[in-house]
């Protein structure tokens, strides 16, 4: 079949809107119909050339919800008309990591999904005969999209795609990351680096768990508007801090935060937020993705005198489990997606929703199709 995609043919060009074959599920697969898709930071990432893993020509996007409009042969839990959202971390629910409850991250598939391919190791979607690359798995960046059924939550029907489709990136990552990686206590004091899309999310899930003081830390004084928006009780610009980040954070948070969070993809900020986390211990998360090559550093000491320094991808959460649940909590009013939503574009201006992320006027965009 034909679907309309944005693809990205090179690293730093503006993605083709144009028109590319898809070829139909294969055993375990389904095809989806877009409705939504967010537009993330790790979509810039990649389009700009620093991703390590970044293939191109390629067909990006991660964080959509459609519908199911066609099953391959020996798919079991989804059927056609069911509401789904993609997932960039799958969940098998057999494979080693699957049955350690200590992590989500499944390997199932996931050499061929670094490889920007189908578990099969071929690509469904070309054109003029030559492959382009999937990303992340989900390539939601398209009309129409396959998927293994192992990376697709099914949804409720009466959830609106269009707020909900941030749940299979952004929102999830960020809440996650509060509850699922850090296990945030009521009464905590947090610190949040970055307030974009995930940092706004680690907010609300700080809120949410009931943790006294959340500070946002952004170099955009118009995050702090924002931020507050969303649970935010104090705010630091960097820009406006004389002499030492850590030693005024320290400060600010009464000996250190009792958990930080990096939400930019920056080592500097990294090693800051470990080093802001209260000694004996402070927690410090790092959510935001570095550069290709890029490494971080501390003195040991750091560590050694009792502060810990973690990862988190998708939030700790495992998707076909989890991501329903959120789906819930999101109609029952618990979280807020709305007002994240900040342009809407058709397909054709998708480059119009980059141009406002790297303006830093968008929380996030939302394609719709
Ligand atoms: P974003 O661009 O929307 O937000 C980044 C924020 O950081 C902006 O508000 C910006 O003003 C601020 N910032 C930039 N430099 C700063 C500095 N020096 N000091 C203080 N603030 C600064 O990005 P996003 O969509 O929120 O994504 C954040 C990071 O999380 C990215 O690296 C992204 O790739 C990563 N990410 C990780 C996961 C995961 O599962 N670990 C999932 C999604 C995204
Ligand atoms: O299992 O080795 C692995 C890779 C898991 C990928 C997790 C990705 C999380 C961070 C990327 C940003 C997502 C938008
Ligand atoms: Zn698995």
């Amino acid at each position: 079949m034909k679907t309309l995609a944005a693809v990205a043919w090179k690293a730093k060009e503006p993605l083709e809107v144009i028109e590319v074959d898809l070829e139909g599920p294969r055993a375990g697969e389904v095809l989806i119909e877009m409705h939504a898709t967010g537009v993330c930071h790790t979509d810039a990432y990649t389009l700009s050339g620093a991703d390590p893993e970044g293939l191109f020509p390629a067909i990006l996007g991660h964080e959509g919800a459609g519908v199911v409009v066609e099953v391959g042969p020996g798919v079991t839990g989804l059927e056609v008309g069911d509401h789904v959202i993609p997932l960039y971390t799958p969940e098998c629910r057999q494979c080693e990591y699957c049955l350690n409850p200590k992590t989500n991250l499944c390997q199932s598939i996931r050499s061929t999904q670094g490889a920007g391919l189908m578990p099969d190791g071929t690509s469904r979607f070309s054109l003029n005969g030559k492959p382009i690359f999937h990303y992340m798995g989900t390539s939601t960046f398209s009309q129409y999209t396959v998927l293994p059924e192992i990376a697709v939550a099914k949804i409720r029907k009466d959830a609106p795609m269009d707020k909900v489709c941030l749940l299979g990136c952004g929102v999830t990552t960020g809440i996650g990351a509060v509850i699922r990686t850090a296990k945030v206590e009521p009464g905590s004091t947090v610190v949040v680096f970055g307030l974009g899309g995930i940092g706004l999310n680690v907010i609300q899930g700080a809120k949410l768990v009931g943790a006294d003081m959340i500070v946002g830390v952004d170099i955009n004084p118009a995050k702090e508007a924002l931020g507050r928006s969303f649970g935010m009780t104090h705010f630091v610009n960097p820009k406006d801090v004389e002499g030492d980040l850590v030693k005024h954070l320290v400060d600010f948070t009464n000996g250190g935060a009792d958990y930080t969070f990096e939400c930019i993809g920056n080592v500097n900020l990294m090693r800051i937020a470990l080093e802001c986390a209260h000694k004996g211990w402070g927690e410090s998360v790092v959510i935001g993705v570095a550069g290709a090559g890029e490494e971080i550093s501390t003195r040991p000491f750091q560590l050694v005198t009792g502060r810990v320094w973690k990862g988190s991808a998708f939030g700790g959460y495992r998707g076909r489990t989890d991501v329903p649940k959120l789906v819930d909590w999101y109609m029952d009013d618990k979280i807020e997606i709305d007002s994240q939503v900040t342009y809407e574009f058709g397909l054709k201006d998708i480059n119009k929703a980059f141009d406002m992320m790297r303006e830093g006027k968008a929380i996030r965009s939302v394609i719709k199709f």
